[in-house]
């Protein structure tokens, strides 16, 4: 099902014939948030589309759920089967990378399996954007801002400007022009999907927020691609 035949459905199950474009579009969102879930099979099949720059531009408030790639990511319902496929996790880490998918051009999907009391360090995203829906669990963002980017930041210092939990099915989104984040897991075992367009190789990463000068850069490496450990 495409944008456009979901668009004609809205349309041909409303009682009314003439509806104004703000009502349309309330309608229209009323019915997206209600849309089929689809397998991670689906999903894949309609990424590369979703995410073309015919069908997808700057344009779209992507911290939006009318973003197409968000509308995507909450349609997504990995059957028991699929998700048991990429899961593999190891007690020694953190979290596990999990390949699910890429074009090596545009985009990689990643499983990420975050350990009991686990965390990321704060990092930046190399790349036009970073989607993430947590699939099991629960997920703590941090986010912060580098101050000594800013014209007037004196302090040299990370500012943190939220701190928001993800349950199951939530979907974030986060980039450059939004900040730095930090992803925690305080729970069980918790798991999220992550989407970054284009492919991310590497990317910087602080130790502490107290100095926005001390950072490295770290190469991204996989755990597992294609259901397949290395
Ligand atoms: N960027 C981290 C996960 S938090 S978005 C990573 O890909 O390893
Ligand atoms: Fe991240």
């Amino acid at each position: 099902m495409n944008e456009s035949n979901n668009f004609d459905d809205v349309l041909s199950s409303s009682p009314t014939t003439v509806i104004s474009p703000i009502l349309s579009s309330l309608v229209f969102g009323e019915i997206r948030k209600n849309e089929r879930k689809i397998s991670l099979q689906e999903f894949c099949n309609r990424l590369p589309q979703t995410i073309s720059k015919k069908h997808y531009g700057k344009c779209s408030d992507r911290t939006k759920e009318s973003d197409p790639l968000q509308n995507l990511l909450t349609q997504l319902e990995m059957s028991p089967k699929e998700r048991e496929r990429y899961q593999y996790i190891s007690s020694t880490q953190n979290y596990t990378r999990n390949l699910i998918s890429t074009d090596n051009q545009t985009y990689t999907l990643l499983l990420l399996c975050w350990n009991p009391n686990s965390e990321s360090p704060i990092h930046d995203h190399p790349c036009d954007g970073c989607w993430m829906k947590v699939i099991q669990g629960a997920i703590r963002e941090k986010r912060y801002i580098d101050t000594s980017k800013t014209k007037d930041g004196t302090t040299q210092k990370l500012i943190q400007t939220s701190d928001k939990v993800f349950n199951e099915e939530q979907v974030a989104y986060i980039d450059d022009s939004i900040g730095l984040h930090k992803i925690c897991n305080e729970d069980q075992l918790a798991m999220s999907i992550h989407l970054y367009s284009p492919p991310i190789q590497k990317c910087r990463v602080w130790l502490s927020e107290d100095n926005a000068w001390n950072y490295c850069t770290k190469e991204m490496t996989n755990d597992s691609e294609f259901g397949v450990r290395l």
